[in-house]
This record gives structure tokens, sequence and C-alpha cells, in this order.
């Protein structure tokens, strides 16, 4: 008897795998399959989220191989970002070199999960032989116009002193120090992702294989909404206010206008006026909050009257106009016609500042005080205002979409530098494609404070114009890390290539990705982005398809007592800590087995524990089942008995099952379930006497089959010490027989006393009395009429034996 020593086993194939490249991927006549996880930040240390959402696109991975198809799997590093340069500036580490030993240690760690992926086409997104490709990708935006640089007011933070994307603002504050978040005017990089708004929008209706909660998260970050806009007339100014509504049928029930503080009108209509001052001071005020702060549905709504009316155009009616939190200057227009009847936010509002408050739609959705709009239906009397507005030139039909363009650059070193050059003469010039890539440079100073790290290094900072050949200045601000994560899918697919970012003809071999897999937060941001990229590059022939990912799965979170698992809460429980003490098979199968990919698993020391207890209980039962049976085979002869028959059905039922289980509803929990129930049948079907050694041999042949994208150590250990040939990784799918799960058996119940204390399997024809001499024989009831006397047994012809006892 040999035990299920892990330690030596794992260390043994990870060894082997790697010297034979068995997971290596190459070009062949079967069908594709693209497996991708989403990449790691290379933080040094993989936790309990990784090695869920790994294993998960492991066993994808390996059951698809089996299934014959040709699988692509590959890893690699979102290696640019914000840690590396806090690491940099607390602990005088280069980020470079902080990075590439976090990766090296990293992979080692993933290397312990036994997982399958092709490491010769690893990438990092901080070599230069990626961000070539990245600086590449940047310029053909540039080229297109999609990429532009424009001044905005930026998210600020005076701590961090750095620019932050809206979704870096948390309430307000920054995401990663908590101070207060300012605003800040900046000239910034943006990539035009609002020219693709529509067919962002429209594609995701084609997106089958995605969840629909992240479809519909995609959808409102996107925003659409259908209205009108309008222009009002103000009173002594020359020019006109024009708002956008997505109720154009409410505009009789307009009372007041409101500007978004920042808009460029106000500072006109209050110059020289009393009301300068007060405008001036709210204008400050408005400046320091975050736009989440001023327009989440909590915030008081505030503003002030600076002095001006507006016309309403269809009555004329003269309406005062203010300035007021909650209304944003790059959204619409910037400002709005408030209806607060019809509007909560000015209804607050109005209440507030007592203004005048008129009902334009009854109860019915019929319009009322409207004029010849009164009786239409709200929806008809839009449509027709509208039409008015357009007759009258002041107004028409308007799509607005909330998202904005995406900015990109950022204040940092650690990130992939953008390719442009500043002249005097030229302007914005683009660095020549045969000077790729800008190279980051080393000779730069982590002050922590102001500028990109980038100013600080003058070789760095002074290059002669593409152009013209003066002086000139580089641009030193870096991309945002999402740009890198864009394409990354793509770079995989020909990642040796020197002279494009990835070949178009193998990229339509590979495209899209078959199975995309990683955590929910990233359903909005990288997925969009990612979209966009690969509807830019198909508009400039880099390649054919539209979306770059066909199925979708978000897993969910690894938690501990109720909560997730986070060095914050300090509840985390180490990988490595449980790889030492129990295997990685068990890891992987503790964390496939204790709930449905999408849905949180609860961590639980017992659950690991009884998945070793798992593996040593196949361990053995193959171990015996080659120490009786060897030599038998598998082929066997004679009829088949209902014992044989028993555990023929509980094979296949089990290779149906597993395979179902994994290819339609990624169910890793059932799969496992029903392979935890073979090997009860299997255990059971050993101890009998004269049983078939064939049959025993097959069974034990295709459990470990179906064990091996799970446990991929072990199967492979026992596949070895079974004689069988070759890798179990190499290894077909097993098919099930249908005619073995045609049952000819029945199950019966027996119960003492009426109650149940046992279920058995007969065969259909059974007499009543085998029904009752069976019931009577069993194991488990024997010890319920133990030491009583059987007053009377009834029995239910092929359903239920009662044995009544005293
Ligand atoms: C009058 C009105 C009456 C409105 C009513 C709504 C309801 P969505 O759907 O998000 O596009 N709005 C327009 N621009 C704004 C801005 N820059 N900041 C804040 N609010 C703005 O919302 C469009 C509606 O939000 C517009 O329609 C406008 O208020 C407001 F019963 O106009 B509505
Ligand atoms: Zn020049």
């Amino acid at each position: 008897m040999s035990s299920y020593n892990f330690s030596m086993i794992e260390k043994k194939w990870q060894k082997i795998w790697d010297e034979t490249e068995a997971f290596k991927t190459v070009e062949n006549e079967k069908p594709k399959y693209y497996a991708l996880e989403m990449f790691p930040y290379p933080s040094g240390k993989i936790h309990m989220g990784h090695v869920r959402n790994y294993s998960i696109g492991d066993v994808v991975a390996r059951f698809l191989k089996m299934k014959g198809y040709n699988v692509l799997h590959p890893m690699g590093w979102d290696a640019f970002g914000l840690p590396a340069e806090n690491a940099a500036i607390k602990h005088g580490l280069h980020p470079y070199k902080w990075t590439i030993e976090n990766m090296e240690e990293m992979k080692t760690q993933l290397k312990l999960l036994g997982l399958s992926y092709d490491w010769d086409r690893e990438i990092g997104t901080c070599h230069p032989d990626y961000y070539k490709w990245t600086q590449y990708i940047f310029l053909k935006f540039f080229e297109k116009g999609l990429a532009y640089k424009k001044e905005y007011a930026v998210n600020w933070c005076p701590s961090c002193e750095t620019v932050l994307a809206n979704e870096q603002v948390v309430g307000g504050e920054c995401e990663r120090c908590s101070s207060p978040v300012g605003k800040k005017k900046l000239d910034q990089w943006y990539f035009k992702i609002t020219d693709y708004a529509e067919e962002l929008l429209q594609d995701i209706d084609k997106l089958d294989g995605w969840p629909e909660k992240v479809k519909t998260m995609q959808k409102n970050w996107i925003g659409k909404s259908v209205g009108a806009e309008a222009d009002f007339s103000i009173e002594g100014f020359d020019k006109s206010m024009k708002i956008f509504t997505t109720r154009p049928d409410t505009i009789y029930g307009v009372t007041y206008m409101v500007l978004a503080p920042e808009h460029e009108y106000v500072d006109e209509l209050v110059a020289g006026s009393e009301y300068e001052e007060a405008v001036t001071a709210f204008k400050a005020k408005m400046a320091h909050m975050s736009e989440i702060e001023r327009t989440s549905n909590e915030a008081e709504k505030e503003g002030i009257f600076i002095g001006r009316y507006a016309i309403n155009p269809v009555n004329g009616a003269k309406i005062p106009i203010y300035i007021a939190n909650y209304v944003l200057a790059d959204y619409g227009t910037g400002a709005i016609m408030a209806v607060p009847a019809h509007d909560e936010r000015d209804n607050d509002f109005a209440k507030k500042y007592e203004i005048e408050i008129v009902d334009v739609i009854d109860e019915d959705g019929k319009v009322i005080n409207s004029q010849e709009f009164n009786g239409f239906d709200y929806k008809e009397a839009g449509e027709k205002i509208t039409q008015k507005l357009e007759e009258m030139e002041i107004g028409k039909k308007t799509i607005n979409y909330r998202l904005r363009d995406w900015l990109i650059s950022r204040q940092r070193y650690w990130g992939c530098p953008i390719p442009v050059v500043y002249c005097d003469e030229c302007g914005i010039v683009p660095v020549e494609e045969k000077n790729l890539p800008v190279m980051l440079p080393t000779d730069v100073k982590f002050t922590g404070k102001g500028e990109s790290p980038l100013t600080t290094s003058e070789e760095f900072k002074y290059v002669s114009c593409p152009k013209c050949g003066k002086k000139a200045r580089r641009e030193t601000d870096t991309m945002d890390t999402f740009v890198d994560s864009s394409w990354y899918f793509l770079r995989y697919i020909d990642p040796k290539n020197e002279n494009i970012p990835f070949g178009k003809e193998i990229a339509e071999k590979w495209m899209p990705v078959d199975q995309y897999i990683g955590g929910v937060e990233h359903a909005i941001l990288h997925l969009l982005y990612s979209r966009f990229f690969v509807k830019v590059l198909r508009d400039m022939g880099m390649c054919d398809f539209d979306e770059p990912f066909k199925n979708l799965l978000t897993q969910g979170m690894v938690l501990k007592d109720g909560s997730k698992m986070s060095k914050s809460k300090g509840n985390t429980v180490s990988p490595i800590e449980i790889i030492d003490k129990y295997g990685a098979d068990t890891a992987r199968l503790f964390i496939l087995f204790a709930a449905p990919p999408e849905r949180d698993l609860e961590w639980s020391e017992n659950g690991v524990e009884g998945c070793y207890r798992f593996i040593n209980r196949v361990w053995r039962l193959v171990d015996e089942i080659n120490e009786v049976c060897a030599g038998s085979g598998f082929e066997y002869s004679g009829e088949l008995d209902k014992d044989d028959k028993q555990l023929n059905y509980v094979l296949n039922a089990s290779i149906k099952k597993v395979g179902e289980d994994i290819a339609e509803r990624f169910n890793f929990n059932t799969a496992i379930s029903s392979v935890m129930e073979l090997v009860n049948e299997m255990y059971r079907y050993k101890a009998l006497d004269g049983k078939k050694p064939e049959l025993l041999n097959i069974a034990s042949k295709e459990l470990l089959v179906m064990l091996a994208p799970f446990i991929p150590h072990a199967a492979e250990e026992l596949w070895e010490m079974s004689k069988q040939e070759g890798s179990i990784h190499e290894q077909q799918w097993p098919s099930y027989d249908e005619k073995a799960l045609v049952k000819d058996a029945i199950e019966i119940v027996v119960q003492v006393n009426g109650k149940v204390r046992g279920k058995m399997s007969v065969p259909s024809e059974i007499s009543r009395e085998d029904m009752e001499k069976i019931a009577l024989d069993d194991e488990k009831v024997k010890e319920f009429i133990a030491g009583k006397n059987v007053v009377k047994v009834i029995v239910v012809p092929k359903k239920l034996v009662n044995i009544v006892v005293k």
C-alpha cells in the first residue's frame, strides 16, 4: 500500500509538465478554444481570489483539451501601476526591480497550483517589447483623431498629487488615501470612446454568453438618454441658454432654470452685479467637491439665484436662473430647465428655495396646463413639443450618453510613456514608429509629489522634434494601466511578433476568447475598454471581429466569517500555507467544490479537510483496485448481474453528469458530488465477493480521467501507478453508454415502525418475499430491530417494506 504523499507528487509532476512543455499550444487541425483568466497585478503574493479564478480557468482549459480542442491558455502580468511606485517612494526600491521580483515570486506560487498555462506566451505589460505595441496602438488612435488632448477640470487628490478617474473617487474621497478629492484644471490625454458609444451599446445584445447583470451594468454606464435640446433666451443677454431634457413634454411646467456652476456664461452673467460675490463664493465651494458628493441622492440640494431671468420659448414666461450643485457641467449642455412638479431633484430644490411648482401632467399621464397640448398623452406631447421647438428653430431631438471620453494620462512614472513630443514650431508631434518604444528612463526621482517623475529626467525630457529637428520636449505623462490591459488578450496570440502588435490572420483564428473568467469588479471598465479597443482595431483593419469575449464568467468572492477575505479585515488565509499543509489538489478541489463559480464561497477548514480525505479515499480505492485487479484488463465476459449493472449505471450516470455540469453550466460543485457518489459505489462493489475485476478497472480508469481537471497531480500519479499509457491530461474525455443508464433496478424504501430507515436498490421484477428478505437482511435495518420482536412486516410491492417491532 502506498500513501498519498502530495508534496512529492505535486513537485514531481510540475517538473515533468514543465520539462515536457505539456501545455504548450501549437497550431494544429483541431478546433480552437481560447480560455482566459484576467491576468493579475504582480502584488507579490497570490491570494484566495487568484486561486479561485485560476482553478476555475484551469478546469475549463483541461476539460476542453480532453474534449478534443486545441486549447490556448496563457498567463501574464498587468505589471504597471501605482503600488510599484508607492513601494519605490516608501522603500527606495526601483519600481522595475520591485515588479520583476514580484512577478517571479507569484509565478513560482502559481506554478505550485499546477495550472496548465503555456508559459511560453507569458507577457508583462511593463516590458518594453510589450509597451512598444501599446505605444504603437496609441499612435494609431492619435492618427485617427481618437487620442486627443484637452484642458479639463479633473478630479485631483491633493495628497497623492495626482489625477483620479471618476471611479477612483469613492464617496468624495481618494480611493487610495481617503483624502477629500478636489478639482484641478490640467491638459489631459483622452481616448474618444464616445465615438463608439452607440455601437458599444448595441452590441451588448450580441453577448449571449455574458451574465445579464454585467450587460446591464455596461448599458447603464453608457447611459443613453433620448430627449431634446432647447434654447431659452436670457433677458438682457445676447446669448441663449441651451438645455438638455429627457422630458420636453414638461416644458410648460418650468418654473426656474439652472446652470452648472462651471458653465461658461456664469461669470459674464453676474459680472459687476450685486450677485457676483456670492456666485464666486459658491463656485469656489463647488470646486472642492467631487461630482459624486454633489450629485448623490442623499446630497442636500444647494444653489443660488444669479439675478437673471430666462424666457420660456413656448409661453413667454419669465423664469429665474440659478446655479446649483446638482447640475453638472459636462453632462448634456451643463444647463437644465427645472420642472419641480415632475422631477424629484427639482422638487427638493424648489421646496427649499420656495419656488413655484406647476403640475403639467395629471395622474393618468395626460398633459395639463400646457395650452394646445392639453389632453395628449405625455409621450405624444413630448414628440409634438419637440416638433414645435424644431419649427421655431430653437431646439431639436437629441441623444445623450452618460459615457465620457476616457481620460488616459497619469502623472506617474510606472506606466507606459505616451509617445509624443511638444515642439514650439510644430505643436504635438508623434514619435516616429521606428523610434518606438519610448523607453521609461531610469534616472528619475521619486519624490511622491508634484508632476510625473519623468519630468525629473533631463535626458528623457528633451529631444529634437521628429518633424523640424529643433529642440523639443517629451510628454512626461504615462498611460492609465487600463490601456495596457485593453489588448493583452491579443498579444498572447502572437506574443513574439516583432513587427506588429499581433498578426491579423492568427488573431482571426484564435479570437474571440471563448471563455473569459474574472472578478465582477471589472464588469464595467476593463470589459468596456477592451470592447472599445477591438472595435477601433477592427476599423483600422488590424482585425475582423467585433467583440473580444464570447463567454464571460464572473466568479464570486472568497469569504471568511461572512465577509470578503482581505488584508484590511485581517481575515485572509494564505494559499501557500494551505498548499503546504494539504497540497494544491486539495486546495483546488475545495475551492471548486464549495460553491458554484458565480456565487460567493465561504472558506471552511473543515471543508478543506473533507476534500483532503476524499482524495485519500480515491487514492486507497485506486491503489487497492490496482493490487487486486492488476492483470485482469478491461475486457469482461458473461452476463452482468444486478451489482455489475448498478456499478455500470453509477459510472455512466457520473460521466454524463460531470461532462454536462462542466460544459453547460460550470457547476463544478455538483460535478464533484457526482464523482464522490461514484467512489462510494466503487467501494460498495469492491467489497462484494466474486465481482468482475475488469469492471473495476474500467471504473477506476474513468474515475481518474474525470478527476484530472480538478486534481491534476494526484490523478496523474494514480494514472501512472495504474500502468496506463501516456499522460492522463492527453486522454479523451470518456463518453457514456446510454444503455447502462436504463435502470432495470428500482429503489424501495424500508421503514421500521413507519420511519424511513433505509433505501435500497433492487431488481424491478422482485417478489414480495424477496423484498421482505432483503429488508430484514440489511445491516442498517438490523441495527434498528436488534433486540426487538418483529410483530408484522407490511410489503407494498415495488415500493415499500414496513417492519413493525415491539
Ligand atoms: C426637465 C425634466 C423634467 C427632466 C422631468 C427630468 C424629469 P438622464 O436620464 O440622466 O439623461 N439634466 C440634464 N442635464 C443635466 C446636468 N448637466 N446635470 C444634472 N441634471 C441634468 O437625465 C436627463 C434629465 O436630467 C434632464 O431632463 C434634466 O432634467 C436633467 F420631469 O429636464 B430633465
Ligand atoms: Zn518641430
